[in-house]
This record gives C-alpha cells, structure tokens and sequence, in this order.
C-alpha cells in the first residue's frame, strides 16, 4: 500500500505540527513539497483552495487543516494518545493548541516578515519549495510573488506599528516561561506530548527557531525550548522513551525515565504553564469572543449564508498594554467550538472540577463556557461555514 502523503513544507508552521506527529507515532508518510504545480493540479482542485498542510490517505482521501488531520489520525492510531483523558488537562492542552494556532501567528510572521536579515534564506527556501525544478536564481526570482502573498498578511493579523513592541515583549515572556517549565517537564503536560506540544512545536520551529533572525534570539536565550524543540522534530517513539547506557563495556539500549511516560498524574497542570494560561485568557479570549459577537451580527444580516468570509472586516484587539486593530476571523470561533463543547459535554461533578480550576484565571470561565448558541459553525469541505444541523433542527 502507498504510504500516506503529507504535503507541505519545512517552512510551514502547520505542516510542522503534522509532521511531528507523523513520527511521533511511527506512521510512515511520505513528505510532498508543495510545489506550485501541486498546488494548482492537485490542492486547489480537491480541497478547494491553496493551503498546507494537506494529508492525502493510501485509500485517496484529502484531509486539510492540522487540527482535523490529527483528528483524523488519531482514530485510526490511539496510542499513545495525544488527548489528554482527565477534565483539566484536556482542556488546557485545547487551549494551548488554539493559543498555538491562533495567537502565535502574530510572534511567527512579525518575525519572519519585519527582519531583512531572513530574506535571503526565505527567498531561496520559497523558490525551492515552490519551483522545485528551475534553476536556483530562476527560483528567487518566482518566489518573490508567494513572499509578497504572505507578507502581505501582516496588517490583518494585526501586525503594526502599534503592536509590534507588545508582540515582541510577550514572545519574549513565552521563551522564558517555557524555559522554565522545561527546567521541570520534558513536554507541555508532563513525561509525553500532548497535542499541544505538536501545535506549540510548528510555530516555534518553522519560523522561530529555522529563520535566522528570531533563531538567534531563541538559541541564545532559550537552549532549553530549542532542545525540546529538536526532540519534538526528531523523535521516533523510540527514541522519545528510550536512551542508552554501558554496561560490562557496551552500549545499551535503555528505558528513559522507566516510570514517567506518562501525562502528570491526577489531572494536575504545572504551575509553570500558568503564565501562558493567563495570557491567553487576557488577550486571546477577548479577541476571539469579539469575533463571535462579530460573526452572530453577520448571521444575524445573512441568514442564507452557506460559507462563511475567512475574515469579517475589522475589529479593535487587546496586546499586552496596547489596543491595535486585525482582521476579525471565522476560523478560531471553530476551534473554541470544540473547547466549549467539551465544557458542556462534561458530566456535572467534572464540569466542577474544571471550573475550579478556571477559577484560578481572571475571564477564564467567560472563554471556555461561552454560550456559542447562535453563531455555531462546522468545517465543510474545508470551509468555515454556519452550522447546518443545529439550524435545521431548530427550524
Ligand atoms: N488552520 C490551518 C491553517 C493552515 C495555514 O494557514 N497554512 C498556511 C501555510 S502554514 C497556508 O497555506 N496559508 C495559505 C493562505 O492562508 O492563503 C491548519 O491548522 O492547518
């Protein structure tokens, strides 16, 4: 049977994430640069649009978006499992994964777009990834057209003048915190990776550790993020659980940490993650439930509407200690869909647990119990749309 395609790039964060999962669970894939002919003969007309990354199944299928390819696989690979099974991890690690996906973008393009010192690497990398056949000065010259495209991308994510100190000063804040927490727990939530590991990972690495720019930054002040980071990217299961020792005068394959493989136990988040949590229910949560206020005004004005703008024009957003301005998106509201419903699909006394937990964090509850009741959405072929079923059945 054909091994599993992942296309996509080293440069991509998202595929980044994928990849990483891919080897972290032994599947064997096999990695398809995304070229511009695949993307014009084979994503644009079986997904829909030009995006990485995108798995295409031994049985054919397309599967688009890193969060549902992990879904996906998931399913058919449980083990070890990804998902956390108690109440309080398995929310924080969907809050670090949207945290990851949705708000690390701002660290991630600021610092591969504001810095001049990157463009010639990125140049080259872009050509050779998306002109794989031509000549190396044919491939700079084609891939300035894909660079404008996503720098282009700057001022609707919200990056700008007014911002960029505040973006600099929280990713700094992140590189610290995460070096102390790696100071204790070899991954997000203890002795394995978590789905927020494999999200957290992408970002960091594909931009922020490869760039030369931002890597100078964090291998000079972070050697235990970019250490977790290499793990991240190069481990087989064996590897992760495994290290070697001598003995009688060999070298020997030997279990690592023999009786730490584990999630922490009794649902316990480090304390180490708190500053991170906070963050994100300070500046991500306001953002995103702006954007489902936005999103329940565009229903409300479009009632018919099948598919949903990837962004909905403009709104004022929170950083740090600056308000800015970004583009208001569709796309986050669906992954704290999937935060909230597992909220609420938590029966009564694990409901509690969790909020006691919440408790801890200022707006935290507000965020993971929103009452998305009227601007639920699904992904339907690979597209942000309002929710059908609900609409249906309520009519
Ligand atoms: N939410 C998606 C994001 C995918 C994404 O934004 N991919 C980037 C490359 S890393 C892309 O192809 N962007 C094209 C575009 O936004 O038009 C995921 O998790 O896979």
């Amino acid at each position: 049977m054909d091994p599993l395609q992942l296309v996509g790039s080293e440069l991509s964060p998202y595929t980044g994430k994928v990849r990483a999962y891919l080897r972290y669970k032994g599947i064997q894939f096999d990695p398809v640069q995304s070229s511009h002919e695949i993307h014009e003969k084979i994503l644009k007309p079986n997904v829909g649009w030009k995006v990485v990354p995108v798995i295409i199944t031994p049985d054919g299928k397309y599967v688009q978006d890193s969060t549902e390819i992990i879904h996906y696989l998931e399913k058919l690979h449980p083990l070890p499992s990804i998902y956390p099974q108690t109440p309080c991890q398995r929310i924080v690690s969907m809050l670090l994964e949207l945290y990851a996906d949705e708000w690390l973008v701002l660290p991630i393009m600021h610092y591969r777009w504001s810095f001049k010192e990157n463009l010639p690497l990125i140049n080259q990398e872009f050509g050779s990834t998306v002109f794989p056949k031509e000549t190396a000065a044919v491939q700079r010259e084609r891939a300035k057209m894909a660079m404008a495209y996503f720098s282009s991308m700057l001022p609707v994510l919200g990056i700008n003048k007014d911002s960029i100190s505040e973006i600099e000063r929280g990713y700094l804040e992140l590189l610290d915190n995460l070096s102390k927490h790696f100071e204790v727990y070899p991954f997000l939530l203890g002795f394995k990776p978590c789905i927020a590991d494999f999200a957290m990972h992408g970002m960091l690495y594909a931009h922020l550790y490869r760039d030369p720019y931002p890597g100078y930054i964090m291998k000079q002040r972070a050697p235990l993020v970019c250490a977790w980071i290499e793990k991240m990217n190069q481990f087989t299961k064996d590897r992760l659980m495994y290290t070697h020792s001598i003995r009688d005068g060999k070298i020997i394959l030997d279990q690592l940490n023999r009786n730490q493989q584990d999630f922490l136990p009794d649902d316990q988040i480090p304390q180490t993650l708190f500053p991170i949590l906070e963050t994100i229910f300070q500046n991500q949560a306001p953002e995103i439930l702006d954007n489902c206020n936005i999103l329940r005004i565009y229903l409300k004005d479009h009632p018919d509407a099948k598919r949903l703008p990837r962004i909905l024009g403009t709104h004022r957003f929170k950083i740090g200690q600056t308000i800015s301005t970004r583009g208001s998106m569709t796309y986050p509201i669906w992954m704290l869909q999937s935060i909230s419903d597992y909220y609420y699909s938590l029966p009564g006394k694990m409901r509690l647990t969790v909020d006691k937990f919440l408790d801890k964090f200022e707006g935290a509850k507000e965020f993971v119990g929103v009452d998305l009741d009227t601007c639920r959405v699904q992904r339907i072929n690979n597209f942000v749309c309002p929710e059908q079923i609900r609409k249906q059945s309520k009519l």
